[in-house]
């Protein structure tokens, strides 16, 4: 039984380098919802909630976040008798609509406990067979192609395996084509559109269709998988969709109508690792690659997201960057680093591998609240 007798969460503030800027909105100051689980003999699990400060990437957010965790997701658990973390996970799909980046804290939190619980890595709780993840970067819309082309070779140098562009309308196939000749074969170039292209835009995205992608990421809106369908038919390059999957069904419907051929798998966005999993064994059956997402997450997400990417099918880089990408100064001990565009799997202590640097975290929280029964 998990057990769990309290939750806390907290709220630090973490400031990215360099502003992110995405088609629906940029954001520089983190605010990270972080979720601590304890159970009655004391041991403890941590996770990240993803969500992020303004619902520009899906409905959810930090605000939103910590209004259902303490109203409705904390009571279903506390005290509760749930079997293990997959039991926690359809105890939440059951009760709550939505709320998954809420939920999926929890869950994680929940799996991350019972790998320390069992003494397991929580790589290899979840199936992982890789002891190195591949490294791709996620670069935001920058100013001007030229800094765009920069920004991507410095990439390349740094050894990164594969380089995504963020695009939207207008920012797109100058700015991209100058990265793809730059970059040459050196690396797999891929484009993320967050939802900014409609079927108005079906030229546009056949004239990037030209460039030789080895992925087009979600260009229509989360719930237009019968757009998608009709757009991945007039082009070669596969769609790859992320915002548009939010659960097994949603992955069951993009193969049934064709709606794309490869999944960018987030444990936030879908509920947890418990449907993470099942999403990556459905593709695996049915010849669909996944790859691993980011959501600019601390060392904590970025935990849960390096295990998960350890699974057979996640065949191609994930936005998995280190550390010091994002952070002057990272939150857990030892911080992530990349070598040789990998990064390393631990699979030498029980958990996620890494650990809280708490005396860190007290000084960067501005928020908490404890949960117990
Ligand atoms: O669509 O993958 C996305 C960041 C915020 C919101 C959405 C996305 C992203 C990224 C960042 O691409 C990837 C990373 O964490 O490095
Ligand atoms: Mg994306």
């Amino acid at each position: 039984m998990l057990d769990i007798a309290r939750i806390t969460l907290r709220e630090i503030h973490l400031r990215l380098k360099e502003p992110f800027r995405i088609s629906s909105g940029s954001t520089q100051e983190r605010r990270v919802l972080l979720v601590e689980l304890e159970d009655r003999s004391g041991l403890v699990g941590w996770a990240e909630c993803v969500a992020g400060e303004a619902p520009n990437y899906s409905a959810e957010t930090v605000d939103t976040a910590w209004l259902a965790i303490p109203k409705w997701i904390a009571p279903l658990i506390i005290g509760r008798a749930l079997q293990n973390p997959a039991a926690l996970f359809h105890e939440l799909e059951h009760s709550i609509r939505g709320h998954l980046m809420a939920r999926a804290a929890v869950e994680m939190a929940a799996w991350e406990l019972w790998a320390r619980r069992k003494g397991v890595a929580l790589a290899e709780l979840l199936g992982g067979v890789r002891d190195h993840v591949e490294t791709g970067i996620s670069l935001g819309i920058q100013a001007t192609p030229a800094d765009l082309v920069e920004k991507a070779l410095s990439a390349v140098q740094g050894g990164y395996r594969r380089i995504k562009v963020k695009i939207e309308p207008e920012r797109d196939i100058e700015w991209v084509a100058a990265v793809c000749e730059a970059v040459g074969s050196r690396v797999p170039v891929t484009v993320d559109a967050n939802a900014a292209y409609g079927l108005e835009h079906t030229e546009r995205l056949m004239r990037l269709d030209d460039l030789g992608l080895s992925m087009i990421e979600q260009p229509l809106e989360a719930g237009d998988l019968v757009r998608h369908a009709v757009l991945q038919r007039k082009l070669n390059t596969p769609l790859c969709l992320d915002e548009s999957i939010t659960s097994v069904d949603r992955a069951v419907d993009m193969v049934t109508l064709g709606s794309g051929r490869i999944i960018n798998i987030k444990p936030g966005r879908v509920g947890g690792l418990t449907a993470s999993i099942a999403i990556h064994d459905f593709a695996a059956e049915h010849g669909v690659g996944v790859w691993c997402g980011g959501m600019l997450e601390s060392g904590i997400g970025r935990a849960h997201n390096v295990a998960l990417a350890s699974l057979p099918n996640f065949v191609t880089p994930g936005d998995l960057s280190p550390s010091a990408r994002y952070w002057e100064r990272d939150i857990v001990v030892p911080e992530w680093t990349m070598a040789d565009g990998t990064l390393r799997v631990p699979a030498d202590r029980p958990g996620m591998g890494v650990e809280v640097d708490r005396e860190y975290v007290e000084q960067i929280t501005v928020r908490r609240e404890t949960l117990e029964r």
